[in-house]
């Protein structure tokens, strides 16, 4: 078996935080191999660096890291898939342990937003996202990836979307009427007002967040191996600001890495995935070290 990082196993009983792979993939529209995501993020992030360069430590020294067994596919439909990741990650979540997911498409975070809301039931959720994936139903389906972020804003929390540039009339009209949402389009985040308002809103978020990143939210130039790619995305070190910026101000609960269909033979991809999987672990627990 695989662990993050090529740390010794260690069992998910003894550990604080949980990389949770999830191969599934089945509402897929254009590049398919969503499915192959999870292991290759593993398998890249034997060759990333150990010291973070940025905060001075060793993350993987200081947290208790657990790589879970992957998470068997439900074929029986997206409902069935959902419920078997909120059963998996529940007792997990009720014992304070940080769930990591590795998709896999968008869709799970549906079910770890949902098992993260019965201990944080006043969660944010903030999502990195090319696509506004709002939804009311796609292939007529409810549960696709296109939908995910309608789903878990009818959970009636707050959702701030952030990389968005690509998004149909349905979820434009919705975007304007929603409470609870605030969008920060990908090109408003590429000029110095924009960004510093988006920074200023993260800043002011209250209490926990749960972040799910879509990998398409990245500029494809960097981050071609996601399933629908979309020009004009978001940089590394901007999806780094983000990330320190969330752990900054307060609880980071829960955290997915989602959409990532490798390129055979094409390492860029995988390896700034599994960078930034360890990137976020020294945020959020670098924010919780004694100066
Ligand atoms: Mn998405």
């Amino acid at each position: 078996m695989i662990t993050f990082l090529d740390l010794r196993p260690l069992p998910v009983k003894e550990a604080e935080a949980v990389i949770l792979p999830i191969p599934y993939e089945a509402t897929t529209t254009y590049g398919a191999g969503a499915r192959e995501g999870p292991e290759a993020i593993l398998t890249a992030s034997r060759q990333v660096e150990l010291w973070d360069e940025d905060q001075g430590w060793d993350p993987s020294d200081k947290v208790r890291l657990a790589t879970a067994m992957p998470l068997t596919p439900e074929v029986s439909g997206p409902q069935a898939m959902l419920e078997k990741i909120r059963r998996t990650v529940q007792p997990w979540v009720s014992q304070g342990k940080l769930v990591l997911a590795l998709g896999g498409e968008h869709t799970i975070t549906l079910a770890l937003v949902q098992a993260a809301q019965t201990r944080y039931p006043d969660l944010h959720i903030v999502a990195l996202d090319a696509h506004a994936d709002l939804r009311e139903s796609y292939d007529g389906s409810k549960y696709s990836h296109a939908c995910v972020l309608r789903r878990v804003y009818e959970l009636g929390r707050p959702l701030t979307l952030l990389g968005t540039r690509s998004y149909s009339r349905e979820e434009a009209d919705l975007m304007w009427v929603a409470p609870r949402f605030k969008i920060f389009k990908a090109r408003e985040l590429h000029t110095p007002a924009g960004w510093d308002q988006a920074l200023a809103h993260l800043q002011a978020i209250p209490g926990p967040v749960y972040l799910t990143i879509d990998l398409d939210a990245l500029d494809p130039a960097i981050m071609p191996a996601v399933g629908t790619p979309e020009p004009g995305g978001l940089t590394y070190y901007q999806v780094l600001t983000i990330m320190e910026t969330l752990a900054r101000r307060g609880p980071v609960i829960g955290l997915d890495l989602v959409e990532l269909a490798p390129i055979p033979g094409h390492r860029v991809s995988d390896f700034t995935a599994a960078r930034l999987l360890y990137k976020a672990i020294s945020y959020i627990y670098g924010s919780r070290r004694p100066a």
